[in-house]
């Protein structure tokens, strides 16, 4: 544990909007010189905190984003955990729910703050979010208690609201109120005061030491259900030799067609090794496999219900435990599991 009087904070730029400018002759976007971000942002010196910062060296739009970069962004953390008390990671928010979603999963036993953030509008806009987001994102990574942090555990901050990353996703591509929590509230709200909803707080034990895991499997899918969707899409689709996990994100409370090819299709593949998560595609509640007729098949040929997850959590659990080679008799009951807080 770090015994300074000041916390010590990360900041670690991977790219996005915030780090793009203005070019105020064109009008056009472009990479800033991530050099000259703290002298853009003069606040940051009022910051009761030591910030150090490390750039991607070819900075990405987070469309761009992949689980090479994901291991990149987990070995910079990995390689300077004991020298931080906090991390802030700055990143494009279109990806930014399953950057935050797969990192929970990597960093195992974590037990310092990690806070994703971005912006809507580029830091030197006149009407920029970036400052905003990334100031109390800083005071937020900063916070402990007793030279404790606070927060322990992998957060998205946005707009006010500090969320549990793995809970979120982007619903919005211009309001600056981007990301919503569907199924779980914000860990912390930012108003005149910082309001901490301490019991929502993952408590993880600070004496266990930081494991962090390095292989994702990319033998995944996620497969949305409409009405029409038919049999020899499908049939094509799961018969790809490498194919390993599918999410299926079905309707409502988990339900699905009752055609016999569909289940029969499901069951084949499921006797094949491939595993089915089934998540809803509506934006808030939970699967319940059994609930209805629709979905009670399901149920019985082995489908695993991802419960009140969101599918940004949904796929990278399952490129996490398929990369772990977590054996078949246990894959379903540990998937159902809450790992990191990703599901009720
Ligand atoms: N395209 C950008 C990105 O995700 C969007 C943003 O950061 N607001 O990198």
């Amino acid at each position: 544990m770090n015994q300074h009087s000041k916390a010590k904070i990360l900041l670690i730029y991977t790219g996005g909007t915030i780090g793009m400018m203005k070019d105020f002759e064109t009008g056009a976007l472009k990479a800033f010189n991530f050099k000259k971000l703290l002298t853009r942002i003069p606040e940051l010196k009022l910051l009761e905190c030591e910030i150090e910062t490390i750039s991607f060296e070819h900075p990405i739009d987070s469309s761009n984003m992949n689980p090479h970069r994901w291991v990149e962004i987990a070995e910079i953390i990995e390689s300077n955990y004991d020298s931080f008390d906090g991390f802030v990671v700055l990143h494009g928010s279109d990806t930014m729910s399953y950057s935050a979603s797969a990192l929970s999963f990597m960093l195992e036993n974590l037990s310092k703050p990690v806070v994703f953030t971005g912006s809507q509008l580029p830091i030197g806009d006149l009407r920029t979010d970036a400052k905003e987001n990334m100031i109390t994102a800083i005071q937020i990574a900063a916070l402990q208690k007793n030279g404790v942090p606070v927060i322990r555990e992998v957060c998205l901050y946005f707009e006010y609201k500090l969320y549990r990353g793995n809970r979120t996703t982007k619903i919005n591509a211009e309001h600056f109120n981007a990301f919503s929590s569907p199924n779980f509230p914000p860990l912390v709200v930012s108003g005149v005061h910082l309001k901490i909803n301490h019991e929502l707080l993952t408590k993880s034990s600070i004496s266990k030491s930081l494991v962090v895991h390095k292989y994702m499997d990319t033998n995944v899918v996620i497969i949305k259900l409409f009405p029409g969707i038919n049999e020899s899409v499908l049939h094509a689709l799961f018969s790809m030799p490498e194919l390993k996990g599918v999410v299926l994100e079905t309707y409502g409370a988990g339900n699905a067609p009752t055609d016999e090819w569909f289940v029969l299709l499901l069951k084949k593949a499921i006797k094949n090794g491939i595993y089915v998560i089934n998540v809803t595609q509506c934006s808030g509640g939970s699967v319940s496999m059994g609930h209805y007729e629709t979905s009670t098949l399901l149920k019985k040929i082995g489908v695993i219900s991802g419960k009140d997850i969101t599918t940004e959590a949904a796929i990278t659990k399952l490129m996490y435990l398929i990369g772990q080679n977590v054996s078949a008799k246990v894959f379903k009951t540990i998937f159902e599991t809450s790992l990191r807080g990703e599901l009720s």
